[in-house]
This record gives structure tokens, sequence and C-alpha cells, in this order.
């Protein structure tokens, strides 16, 4: 079985570069640029990767973001986890990433752009992997950096694919993004935005018809609002649904407690995902994996579930 899964060939639609920063890879950028970092070694780096909630995470992962610094620094990053997958067959990815994170420690927007984009291009060229890059927007900072972010990025409006939210959800709604989103439209930018991981469903209301999301990242607590799940149903809205994530955030207490299943067999267009597979213990694979240990998942929801993340591709 385990095989077969790997074999499968399948998209991933949820993936944040910064989050698919090892620590091996990490500590080595960290030497590279002269930074200091609080871990003495990558074993007391790992023996943190032990949260409680998303923002314990999150804290985390804007740290180890700080060794990144150069153009090669960017590449190598998004470059690692191309070669990722290639292993896993993931045929096409569309990843996100966080201008804000970088540009906030001076590092220029187009050194983060440039890396990725020239990393993307040769993994299309040299490893067959498709991809289409989607620019997130903090949601715990300003709309107005959000916006100024956005201007930075429309000279390069080429590069990508959509625009995105992340970043702490509670306290921080859709609705406060929906003039950058407006924007970004109507350059062509489609949007998603992460919705319903820890905020309730109403967030996913507000994404789906102030921002005008085509799909959701995570959104497993639609389950939660009847009306919602038949909306989702009806209009076929893709949920990004990332299963180790939710366990090791504690939004599901144990994977066999996991809904994404439940979701998948009533008729969501739910797709796996590894969201931050350095932080999270596993790629799309491993996602795969524990979906057949804990909920027993069967080779034909495996199949949906693969064929559903080709389907909901952005770039088709
Ligand atoms: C994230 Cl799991 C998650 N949720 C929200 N924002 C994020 N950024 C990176 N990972
Ligand atoms: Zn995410």
């Amino acid at each position: 079985m385990y095989d077969w899964l790997n074999a499968l060939p399948k998209a991933e639609l949820h993936l944040h570069l910064e989050g698919s920063l090892e620590p091996e890879l990490l500590f080595r950028l960290a030497q590279r640029n002269g930074v200091a970092l609080p871990w003495p070694d990558i074993e007391s780096l790992r023996a943190a990767y032990d949260y409680g909630n998303l923002q314990e995470f999150l804290d985390l992962y804007y740290r180890g973001a700080d060794v990144l610094r150069t153009e090669q620094d960017f590449y190598d990053l998004t470059w690692a986890y191309l070669l990722k997958c290639r292993e896993q067959n993931v045929v096409h990815t569309e990843p996100f990433f966080d201008p804000q994170t970088h540009t906030d420690r001076g590092v220029p927007f187009d050194t983060v752009l440039t890396g990725i984009s020239q990393a993307l291009e040769d993994g299309r060229k040299q490893l067959g992997v498709s991809s289409g890059l989607i620019l997130s927007f903090l949601r715990h900072l300003p709309e107005e950096q959000a916006m100024r972010t956005l201007e930075s990025a429309l000279p390069h409006r080429d590069a990508f694919i959509a625009v995105g939210l992340d970043s702490s959800e509670m306290g921080f709604p859709p609705r406060l993004f929906q003039r950058v989103f407006d924007r970004a439209r109507a350059e062509g930018l489609p949007g998603v935005a992460h919705a319903g991981e820890e905020g309730p469903p109403e967030y996913i209301w507000e994404a789906l018809d102030l921002l005008k999301v085509l799909r959701i990242d995570h959104g497993v607590r639609a389950a939660e609002d009847p009306k919602l799940i038949a909306r989702l149903i009806d209009e076929q809205i893709p949920l990004t649904v990332c299963p180790l994530s939710n366990t090791r955030l504690r939004v599901f207490q144990h994977m066999r407690d996991h809904n994404i299943l439940s979701l998948l067999d009533a008729g969501v267009k739910v797709t796996v995902n590894s969201d931050d597979p350095a932080y999270f213990g596993g790629y799309v694979n491993e996602n795969f994996h524990a979906l057949y240990e804990h909920l027993g998942m069967s080779r034909a929801q495996a199949q949906a579930l693969a064929d559903n993340s080709l389907d909901a591709r952005i770039l088709k």
C-alpha cells in the first residue's frame, strides 16, 4: 500500500516554502550567513518542534526564516523542496511564500522572488515538476502593508498565479483584506486563503463571499456548519487539508479524529497537503501514509484525493 501511495501522481496545493526549511539546511545557511541561532545544534532545534497551537509554531517558523538572506538561499530552499516533489511523485505544486517575513528584515522583495523563481524554472526544465507561485499576505499585519506588498509584486505580475492569506488566524478575519484581494483580482490574480484552521466557519464564509477565493486552505472547521458544507459540495470548492499539520498544531488531538475522509465521502473536494513539512514531520506522501495508518483510507479514497489535487490546480 505504501509503495502504491508513493507512486500516485499528485499535486501539492498547500505548501509554505519557508516551512520546507529542514534543520540541516537551516544550520548550513546560518553558518554561511553568519547568523547566530538560539539552538546549539540540530537536535535541540528538533526538540523545539513541539507546539501547543498555531502561534507557538509560527513563532519558531519566523525565527527559522531569519537565516534566509541571499538569492542563493531562496534558490537552495526551493530546489530542496522540488527534489522532494520529484521523489514523491508530486508532479505539480503551487507553493506559497511570505514576502513580508523577509522584507520586514531588510531582505529585498526582488532577492526573494528571483531566487525562488529561478529554482521553479529549473525544476520545470530539469525535474519535470510544473509549478505556480502564490504570494501570501501575513494577516497579523495591517492591510496597508499587504497592499504595499502587492504593489511591489505587480511589476512581476507574471511570476504569480494567485495571492494568499496566512499566519495567525484568530482575531484576523478575511474581511480585513477585502480591498487587497479586490485589487489583486483586478490585476488578474485570483485568491486563496487560510480559513477554518483554528478560526470559525464564519471566516470561511468571509473568504468565499468577500475575498472570492478559489480554494480554502485548511477549512476543516467547515464541518461545524451544515449550510457551509452544502455550499462547498454544491460549488465543489476545494479544501487544501494538511493532516500532519492539524495534529501537530492540535486542531485534532489525534489522527484518528481527523475529518478529511468524512468530508471526502460527503462529497467535499478535499486534497492532501503538507503545509510546513520540515516542521510537521512529513511531506505529502507521509500525510497519505498517516491517513492509511490511522483512518484506514482505502485505495479508492486515496485515488480520489490525488485526483482532486490535480483537478483543483489553479494553473491548468
Ligand atoms: C501556516 Cl499551518 C499555517 N497556518 C497559517 N499560516 C501559516 N504559515 C505557515 N504555516
Ligand atoms: Zn498553511
